[in-house]
């Protein structure tokens, strides 16, 4: 194991006991402008990822891979093996299945899709190099599925995980159609140039309910409304097959689907080779591969 780095060297301290509140991010937005400018995006779309922390990308998965990443789902839900394993996340109350990880290490559709250009070459040319899968999953949030509260992916990964920097990507494949009534991904456009740090210290084996319904790590309605006057509210909507790549450290989350449409999305986070995960900053275990890959191989 590698040691755990001195606070000291801990650029965004969070649940480790200090005070909690907004810092300015320290790390660069657009890792690859200048070594992979001719990559997928354009400039303007460099532009508003830079700007609002996301892109959206309509049709940038067709519809014969959506179908097939559906049927691989429908598959994998039928199969009691994996809906008995550590995989298998379950709704807090209902118990219906809620997301499934690691669907980047099978050998169907989706593990293509993972790895797949018009997804990992983006993830490229935003950070600047070489890539890996930090974490894959699939949320189905079928009607009754519950709300993904407000968080960084990037305050959970860095306390949780160990990730250093802000140099990973997510993108969120729409596998079903994606409205503002089936609820649907919510974001902060611009709350990825500060990090909010929170007070307290994680407990152990936080990851065995904060999967199912995440406590810490969460703001207060008035951090919020602090993001808010400096950026914008914005919402993913989209036909299946529509994509959007959302920076680490973006403010997001989603509201309960209260119809019967699902709202089923595949996540495939990107994280940069060089910025491979080291002991988690809030002092608890590593979460499992599952969870945190630990595979720093380029895809
Ligand atoms: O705990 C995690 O790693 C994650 N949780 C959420 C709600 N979003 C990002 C990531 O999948
Ligand atoms: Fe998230």
């Amino acid at each position: 194991m590698s040691a755990q780095l001195a606070p000291a060297q801990d650029r965004y301290p969070s649940r480790v006991g200090q005070a909690g509140g907004f810092v300015p991010r320290e790390d660069p937005v657009l890792w690859g402008e200048r070594q992979h400018g001719d990559g997928p995006l354009s400039a303007e779309q460099m532009q508003r990822f830079d700007t609002d922390g996301f892109v959206v990308i309509e049709d940038a998965i067709d519809a014969a891979t959506v179908t097939a990443c559906l049927t691989e789902l429908a598959d994998l839900e039928a199969d009691p093996a994996q809906l008995a394993s550590e995989l298998a996340i379950t709704e807090p109350d209902d118990g219906l299945l809620r997301s499934l990880f690691d669907v980047h290490r099978g050998n169907g559709p989706m593990a293509s899709l993972a790895t797949d250009d018009r997804l990992a070459t983006v993830a490229r040319q935003l950070l600047g190099g070489d890539v890996y899968l930090h974490q894959s999953r699939v949320n189905l949030k079928r009607g009754g599925g519950k709300t993904f509260p407000w968080h960084s992916d990037f305050e959970t990964w860095h306390v949780e995980d160990g990730m250093p920097a802000m140099r990973a990507v997510s993108a969120s494949v729409a596998l079903t159609e994606n409205r503002a009534w089936n609820g649907p991904l919510l974001l902060i456009a611009g709350s990825h140039r500060w990090f909010l740090s929170f007070p307290g210290r994680t407990p152990d084996d936080n990851h065995r309910t904060s999967l199912k319904r995440q406590t810490y790590g969460v703001p207060q309605n008035d951090d919020l409304a602090w993001l808010t006057d400096r950026g914008r509210l914005d919402v993913f909507e989209g036909d299946p097959g529509s994509v959007v790549f959302f920076d680490c450290n973006v403010m997001h989350g989603s509201p309960d689907n209260i119809t019967p449409a699902p709202r089923t999305n595949a996540f495939f986070c990107y994280n940069a080779v060089d910025n491979a995960l080291v002991e988690p900053f809030g002092g608890t275990e590593p979460r499992p591969n599952h969870i945190a890959s630990r595979e720093f191989s380029a895809v």
